[in-house]
């Protein structure tokens, strides 16, 4: 019997097969785990239901969902109600700045609007889902996991807005740790080292950050989207019932490395 077995987990971030959410997605089913899922707009739903269907999920349990509109949050959660009794984890693996500010100099390249969407996309919204879902998951021992990255801490070139995104998206987890702390709901990110995704490809020289992490590494390698995806299925699973709070880092051991 697989350590997720019987949980309900709504899983928001797919893009393609090699999105980190869809490794996470594939280590929550073979763990036992029920997915639904949500797709950013139509363009992308096709490519949801081949891994829906890949992880033994319900059909019917595939919703859009645009994270910058609350009305489309409240929609899911109204909508995923009608079919399960409460909800044992989300995972938030979403993340959003324009293009042009993912390169060059963070203090030329950033706006205003840049600055606000990268933290409202990437960071507010995991709080967004928090509020929509915590009636589902009240009761349940239930749980909630992102994704961030190094880039939170660290001045990482090119990396720019978004970093400043992840980190007050780290912060947003240990506030929403302390404030569902009570209601015995977790609150956890795993910090993933980089890998190749449509994500990944928006960030300038993106391969020159694969091969530093190769190199200077502990593991001497990248880690993969199979790897990320165990280790956010242990932290929605009852055998992470004690940690919550954390970022966990599933980077080869990169981020030790001075
Ligand atoms: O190296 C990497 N790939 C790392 C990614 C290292 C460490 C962390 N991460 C994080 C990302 O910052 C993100 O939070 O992991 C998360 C997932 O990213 P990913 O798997 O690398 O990227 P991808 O497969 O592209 O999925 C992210 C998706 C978007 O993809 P695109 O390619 O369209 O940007 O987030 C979704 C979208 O589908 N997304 C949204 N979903 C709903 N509403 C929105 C939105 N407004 N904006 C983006």
């Amino acid at each position: 019997m697989g350590f997720l077995q019987g949980k309900k987990v709504l899983i928001v971030g797919i893009a393609s097969n090699r999105s980190i959410a869809a490794g996470i997605a594939h280590a929550m089913a073979r763990e036992g785990a029920e997915l639904a899922f949500t797709y950013q707009n139509e363009k992308l739903k096709s490519r949801v239901e081949k891994i829906a269907e890949e992880c033994g999920a319900d059909a019917n349990l595939i919703f859009p969902c645009d994270v910058s509109s609350d009305t489309e949050i409240n929609a899911v959660i109204d909508s995923l109600s009608s079919h399960w009794d409460g909800l044992d984890s989300i995972v938030h693996s979403v993340a959003f700045a324009p293009r042009e500010q993912l390169q060059g100099s963070f203090v030329d390249s950033v706006t205003r609007e840049g600055f606000a969407a990268a933290n409202d996309i990437s960071a507010y919204s995991f709080a967004a889902l928090a509020k929509a879902g915590k009636s589902m998951l009240a009761g349940r021992q239930g749980s909630l996991l992102t994704l961030s990255y190094l880039g939170a801490e660290k001045a990482i070139e090119n990396y720019n807005v978004m970093g400043v995104a992840k980190a007050a998206l780290e912060a947003t987890v240990r506030y929403m740790a302390y404030s569902l702390g009570p209601e015995g709901i977790r609150v956890n990110a795993v910090s993933a080292g980089p890998i190749k995704t449509l994500a990944a490809a928006g960030i300038g020289d993106f391969g020159k950050m694969l091969a530093y992490g190769e190199r200077n590494s502990p593991l001497r390698r990248n880690v993969t989207i199979d790897e990320v995806g165990n280790v956010a299925a242990f932290l929605c699973s009852d055998l992470a019932s004690g940690i919550t709070g954390e970022i966990t880092y599933v980077d080869a051991g990169y981020n030790i490395v001075g």
